[in-house]
């Protein structure tokens, strides 16, 4: 009995042990299973968390941000391409990080210039299509510390100085790279720049990207959210998505995925954005026509025609045509991102700086308009937009020519119109079929009539 319990108790003991191991192997495969389910599947069912549903709401009330295009090519003040235009080579594009030396960079003279200027949020680029990360990165030495002479990172200066003023930090990061060799096979903007023609693309990916965002995401306190661009360059490759997304929205549920991919909106990405376009109206020929119901909605342009700085390029908007892209996003129901490229000495140049401070007068008269609203009852035409917030119709006249202007029928009553210009109440008559508002033709600098309509509560 004694024998047949110990042998009873042993072999039920090693059972158990046995058991345990391979209830403990299960768990460990379920784990496995789940966690790498949860990378492909679980973007592809995303759910957007409580705080990354709040952030979208906060960023389609903040409607006006800067965009910054920086790097070691603004050195040669032609554009963000120029390894691509003058088809360097990896040897010669590597002696440019050498002069790299911002001694006038201040980042707190860059976010007080957002702000006088009436942005709410900063987008910078952490690296552009040349590779380079403008910020402090172990993954590589090709990075802004390891390689120029100045050796600090701005990118955390900046997010401080953000911090410290209020104003949120977007990081843009280039999927696409001409200078890491494991960016391989190549893409549409390949040439032969002296890299071998071979390279482990799941390394590039899984250990450089990831890599470089998990830095990025981590030491930078919260940041707004990443701002990808370049994956056009490969549109059929598999780039991870769904591994990258849910690294990104693990390390900061909050932070925003805002794909610059010129393609309808993949599972996981929390904004669509549109460049140097309005939503769906693809002017520059390469942007989707559809449009996100869904979505927060973004469309960026340049200052002048370029994003790095171009010394060569004077065709700046003026402030009113800034004024009207502004309102003419805000009416789309979109944000606009408006780019400037910074000198390689750190500085703004004036011709951007001016503008900017002209922009932001004109938002402190008409900022109500603008700032949390959404885009209005009336479809966008050739004459200007509307935007609403709580009770209010912003009817914003860009272009009219007859002292009477017709809108569509408006479901609510209309109790109250005026003049955003100088709070002068406007006439006005509502009937089934539109309403009427008696508006004076503009004066000759005015950039944009606003009537205001305050609408009865509906019941
Ligand atoms: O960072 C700025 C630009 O450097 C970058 N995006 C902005 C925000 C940009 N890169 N290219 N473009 C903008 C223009 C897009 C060109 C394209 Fe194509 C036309 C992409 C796809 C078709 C050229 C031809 C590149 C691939 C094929």
């Amino acid at each position: 009995m004694m024998r047949f319990s110990r042998h009873f108790v042993r072999t039920a003991a090693s059972t158990w042990r046995f058991a345990a191991k391979r209830c403990a192997l299960a768990v460990a495969f379920l784990i496995v299973v789940t966690f790498a389910g949860r990378n492909s599947l679980a973007q592809a069912n995303y759910q957007p968390s409580p705080e990354n549903l709040k952030a979208r709401q906060e960023f389609q009330n903040a409607k006006f941000g800067m965009f910054i295009h920086w790097g070691v090519y603004s050195v040669l003040g032609s554009g963000e391409w120029v390894f691509h235009d003058r088809a360097l080579t990896v040897d010669e594009y590597n002696r440019l990080p050498l002069f790299f030396d911002p001694e006038n960079f201040d980042a707190k003279t860059w976010v007080a210039l957002a702000k006088a200027a009436g942005m709410k949020y900063i987008t910078i680029t952490s690296r552009h299509h040349d590779g380079f990360a403008m910020f402090d990165s172990k993954v590589s030495d090709w990075n802004i510390v390891q390689r120029t002479p100045y050796k600090k990172d701005p990118l955390k200066i900046l997010a401080e100085e953000c911090h410290r003023q209020g104003i949120k930090l977007f990081f843009y990061y280039s999927q696409l790279d001409w200078h890491n060799p494991n960016y391989y096979p190549r893409g549409a903007t390949s040439w032969d720049n002296g890299r071998p023609n071979r390279g482990d693309w799941n390394l590039y990916l899984d250990d450089y990207l990831d890599g470089q965002l998990r830095e990025l995401l981590t030491n930078y306190g919260p940041i707004g959210g990443i701002w990808f661009d370049g994956m056009w360059d490969k549109p059929d490759a598999d780039w991870h998505l769904a591994k990258t997304y849910a690294l990104i929205h693990e390390l900061q549920p909050a932070a925003l995925i805002i794909p610059n991919h010129h393609q309808s909106p993949k599972p996981g990405e929390d904004v669509q954005t549109f460049e140097r376009d309005l939503p769906g109206q693809n002017t520059a020929g390469f942007n989707t026509t559809s449009v996100s119901n869904q979505l927060p909605l973004e469309s960026c342009d340049t200052l002048n025609g370029s994003w790095g700085f171009n010394i060569a390029d004077s065709k700046y908007k003026s402030p009113a045509e800034l004024e009207r892209r502004l309102v003419q996003a805000a009416g789309n129901n979109s944000n606009l991102l408006l780019n400037i490229g910074p000198m390689p000495n750190g500085e703004i140049q004036p011709e951007f700086v001016t503008r900017l401070q002209a922009v932001g007068e004109w938002l402190s008269n008409y900022g109500d308009s603008i700032y949390g609203t959404r885009g209005g009852p009336i479809a966008p035409g050739e004459w200007g937009v509307t935007t609403q917030k709580d009770n209010k119709i912003y009817v914003h006249i860009l272009s009219w020519h007859a002292p009477l202007f017709a809108i569509p029928p408006i479901a609510n009553k209309v109790v109250e119109a005026h003049s955003m210009l100088d709070a002068s109440p406007v006439e006005f008559t509502q009937k089934s079929d539109g309403v009427v508002l008696k508006v004076p033709l503009p004066k000759s600098d005015e950039v944009d009539r606003v009537v205001v309509l305050t609408l009865a509560a509906s019941h």
